[in-house]
């Protein structure tokens, strides 16, 4: 490991990369005005695991207005973030990332989202007369999400021919459905621009969930891993969210589509705003492929299991490790 100077920099690892920030022109995009984004979809989830959505119809304002909520949170004094942390595993976290040792040069709030109704878990700086604007903008904007993610998994029941059209969507908008969202800060650090080499935000991992739906700043940083295992960095935008199939969507369909791996790397110039909503089925729910989607005398690549011992499992362990891994057969 490079040791800098910055001795809070020294714990975090640093990815040696002289190339990094080519851009990866191809990411598949899903247009959902246009016939034929069921099939789009499909694809992308079979080929790369992530996609970008437009014409998604949800109003850019309301992703503004809660990373102008968000930044003003991170503006805080470290001393009054903390009220809301440490996250165990809800809260307020800087740089620690899960249980297991893992660090980044990001800080971050984590909420459990239950549905019906809509609610998130509560912590510190909330509670106050003044996070008024905050608690409404993260309200109206997990609604919104909520309602596109129901959208893109029906559209993918559409795409796969599967019936019944919600045979996916039921699992993350149900009642006990198990929900988190994120709002990650990544500040710049200057330092690396002298450096050959880039800084981890939040080191390569796959979701555990069905889906995520991230949605951030102008500032690069994400990077997807392709089939052939090289990294590619993903252009950011604004107005269009981007969709991450998660370990469970690979298992329900058997393998065909691909839990992809991602990371972020710290920006020297400009910070990174990202918010992203886990959609994560009922703790209780049996994660096996749905048999509507295998062919004939086809088995199942994967040992039986249930969402909550699958977050249990990955609650013990390191960001990078193959957690589903210990399920294949
Ligand atoms: C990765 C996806 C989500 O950010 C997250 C992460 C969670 C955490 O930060 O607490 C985990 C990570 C994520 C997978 C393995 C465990 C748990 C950190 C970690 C080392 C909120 C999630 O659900 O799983």
């Amino acid at each position: 490991m490079v040791v800098l100077a910055d001795e809070a920099l020294d714990q975090i690892p640093l990815i040696r990369s002289p190339k990094l920030g080519a851009n990866f022109s191809d990411i598949p995009v899903v247009d959902l005005s246009m016939p034929g984004s069921a099939e789009a979809l499909v694809g992308a989830c079979e080929e790369v695991g992530f996609f970008k959505v437009v014409n998604h119809g949800v109003p850019v304002e309301l992703a503004e207005r809660l990373e102008a909520e968000a930044i003003k949170f991170f503006a805080l004094p470290q001393l009054d973030k903390e009220k809301s942390g440490p996250p165990n595993p809800f809260g307020y976290g800087n740089k620690t990332i899960g249980l297991n040792g893992d660090v980044g040069w990001v800080e971050y709030l984590l909420f459990a989202i239950t549905s019906a109704p809509l609610s998130y878990t509560s912590m510190s700086f909330l509670e106050e007369p003044s996070a008024r604007s905050f608690r409404s903008a993260l309200k109206e904007y997990l609604q919104a999400v909520r309602n596109l993610a129901s959208d893109l998994l029906r559209l993918m029941a559409e795409g796969l021919k599967i019936e019944p059209i919600d045979a996916f969507s039921r699992l993350v908008m149900g009642e006990q459905s198990d929900g988190i969202f994120r709002l990650n800060h990544y500040p710049k650090c200057p330092i690396l621009e002298k450096l050959n080499c880039s800084l981890t935000g939040f080191g390569e991992h796959t979701d555990p969930q069905i889906i995520s739906v991230l949605r951030s700043n102008s500032s690069t940083g994400l990077q997807i891993s392709l089939k052939d295992g090289t990294w590619v960095a993903v252009p950011p935008d604004q107005e269009s969210f981007f969709i991450n199939v998660g370990d469970a969507l690979q298992v329900l369909t058997n393998g065909r589509f691909r839990s992809v791996r991602h990371r972020v790397l710290a920006n020297g110039l400009k910070s990174r705003v990202s918010m992203i909503y886990f959609f994560g089925p009922p703790p209780a729910e049996r994660i096996a492929p749905l048999p509507q989607l295998m062919g004939e005398g086809e088995q199942s690549k994967y040992r039986e299991f249930t969402w909550g011992e699958y977050k249990k499992a990955s609650y013990k362990s390191r960001l990078s490790d193959d957690r589903l891994g210990q399920f294949e057969k």
